[in-house]
């Protein structure tokens, strides 16, 4: 690359993260002949599927469509067992794709990035870790994950517990073994939902503690034997191209009509439809759902009748089912058997809104009715500081030495979530202002590692040092992003997407709700115009 300085970097890329994302930069960057070394906190690659090791650990996107398309070979070579795959399976194709490409040895393992500071002079990042090693690099590339960076709330007692405490995202790798305790879970969105029927199959009595109602829709999942994964992969190509074009990054497109231009019939049958493909395309049965009242709540009618009937006590039933928001404008989780676990004998389900907690104690959780729940385990499956929380953990620095949690203090602030005005070369991969957390987060990560990887051939090809978003750019894109947020049913929902989970977060809704294809169309625009928005420096 045109170096333009005395002294050289060490790298020219430093990339941060090792899951689906991180590994397709290192891949693809290094083919462009750059000098790329990586950074990741776990043990190994995999990223979340490293990290998230409960029971029940289930990807919500089909198999089929959740892996790379980037290299034919890899496509057509690997057999997934299953129409929705579990961790360990994802994790096994993440550490072959990292086999396969050699990009383990790009790597430090175990090693988390404490900062990134940018030498304006030099326009380079001095790169710091945990292990105290510095690296400079021209580029900084943040793959850290949407959903990395765990939440547990602050409830008072939660020291005292004298059982054993485990939060869904960072599941011990040997396992835990419930069989015979008595086990509580707190939390019921998609890592709750999975993992409570596994639980309860093994443990000698499950609370699930609910604060709020979540809609879930049963994932279908089922072995794929060898004629479908032929089928498949004969007809990858229309899939991908369907995929890149759609707004989840999956070939399901929802019907034609709106929901009430059909007959009440037709839009059953399409209800049904959609309930039958499972999990959370359930959200996009008809093109109004997310965005008409009207539509959403005949979907939440439809979800409402299906679940009643599959929950044997009405006053459970009520509990389960969501009043406080749109369906679809949280995930929309994608189970198995998570219903019927409340037909058990030894499953309590506790409304938390009825009856919160009031505090932990050791042999349990104490509610405000005054009765103890006596516990011998505790899963918190209470989230992720979503989006910003992985960035947060990193001091960064950029023009002048200003600190990025200054520059996004009231919510993160892009350019097509991939860079910020006063961080030039620092790009932002798959997280905020980008689709990444609404659509298929593998096609997600290499639109957005294609569309760097241009970039930094464009700055090569014509001997520029760095890029920079201009600041009116980022104005521009984050009122984009708040104003397609408004125009949807988004905002009723206090979901993560807000930051709304995390106690002093600003409510801004971080991801751009337009769709992948749209996003797709948006970015590849921007960098046919020269890097429209962008300083070319
Ligand atoms: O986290 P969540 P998650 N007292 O934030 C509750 C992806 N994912 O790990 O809603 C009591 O959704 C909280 O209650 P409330 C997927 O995108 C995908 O489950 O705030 N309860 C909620 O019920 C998903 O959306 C898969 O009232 C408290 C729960 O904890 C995202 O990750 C699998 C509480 C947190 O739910 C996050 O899912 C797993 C408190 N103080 C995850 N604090 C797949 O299927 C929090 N809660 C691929």
């Amino acid at each position: 690359m045109n170096d333009g300085t005395t002294s050289a970097p060490d790298v020219d890329v430093v990339v941060v993260g090792a899951g689906v994302t991180g590994l397709y930069a290192v891949h693809r960057l290094r083919g462009l002949g750059l000098r790329v070394r990586g950074f990741e906190r776990g043990d190994d690659v995999g990223g979340v599927w490293f990290w998230n090791r409960y029971p029940g650990a289930r990807c919500d996107v089909e198999s089929v469509d959740y892996s790379y398309s980037f290299d034919e070979e890899l496509q057509q070579e690997w057999d997934w067992s299953e129409k929705y795959a579990a961790q360990p399976e994802i994790l096994r194709y993440l550490g072959h794709v990292a086999d396969r490409f050699g990009l383990r040895g790009a790597y430090s393992f175990g090693t988390s990035v404490r900062s990134a500071e940018l030498d304006e002079e030099r326009l380079l990042w001095t790169v710091r870790t945990d292990r105290g090693e510095t690296v400079t690099a021209r580029f900084c590339v943040f793959a850290l994950g949407c959903l990395s960076a765990t939440h547990a709330p602050a409830i008072p007692g939660m020291a005292d517990f004298a059982g054993t405490t485990h939060h869904t995202g960072a599941w011990p790798h040997e396992g835990v073994d419930f069989t015979g305790l008595r086990v509580g879970v707190l939390g019921t969105g998609s890592s709750g939902i999975q993992a409570v029927p596994l639980i309860a199959g093994q443990a000698a009595h499950l609370t699930v503690f609910q604060r709020s109602a979540n809609y879930s829709v049963p994932a279908g999942n089922r072995p794929l034997d060898d004629a479908e994964r032929a089928r498949q992969k004969a007809g990858y190509a229309e899939r991908r191209r369907l995929s890149r074009l759609s707004g989840g990054g999956s070939p399901h497109a929802a019907h034609p009509a709106r929901t009430f231009e059909v007959p009440e019939e037709e839009r059953r049958a399409a209800f049904e439809e959609r309930w039958r493909l499972g999990g959370v395309l359930y959200s996009k049965t008809f093109p109004d759902q997310l965005t008409d009242r009207a539509a959403n709540a005949a979907a939440r009618a439809f979800w409402e009748e299906k679940v009643r009937a599959m929950v044997d006590d009405p006053a459970v039933a009520d509990l389960l089912v969501p009043v406080d928001h749109p369906i679809g404008t949280k995930r929309i989780v994608t189970d198995s058997g998570y219903y019927a676990t409340f037909n058990r004998p030894d499953v309590r389900l506790v409304g938390l809104r009825e009856n919160p907690v009031e505090r932990i104690e050791a042999r349990g959780v104490r509610l405000a009715d005054g009765t103890l729940v006596e516990l011998d385990a505790l899963v918190l499956a209470t989230g992720f500081d979503a989006m910003t929380g992985a960035v947060d953990r990193i001091e960064v620095r950029g023009r002048g030495g200003r600190p990025l949690k200054e520059a996004w203090a009231a919510g993160p602030r892009t350019y097509l979530g991939l860079g910020t005005d006063g961080f030039p070369n620092l790009f932002h991969l798959a997280g905020a202002g980008s689709p990444s957390v609404m659509a298929n987060v593998v096609l997600c990560a290499e639109q957005h590692v294609d569309w760097l990887a241009g970039c930094l051939r464009h700055l090569e090809a014509h001997g520029h040092r760095a890029i920079e978003a201009r600041e009116e750019a980022v104005d521009g894109w984050v009122a984009e992003c708040r104003d397609r947020a408004a125009a949807t049913l988004f905002m009723e929902a206090d979901s993560w997407y807000l930051g709304a989970n995390i106690p002093g977060r600003p409510r801004v809704f971080m991801p751009f709700v337009g769709g992948l294809g749209v996003y797709g169309e948006i970015i590849a625009e921007v960098a046919e115009a020269g890097y429209e928005g962008f300083d070319l420096i």
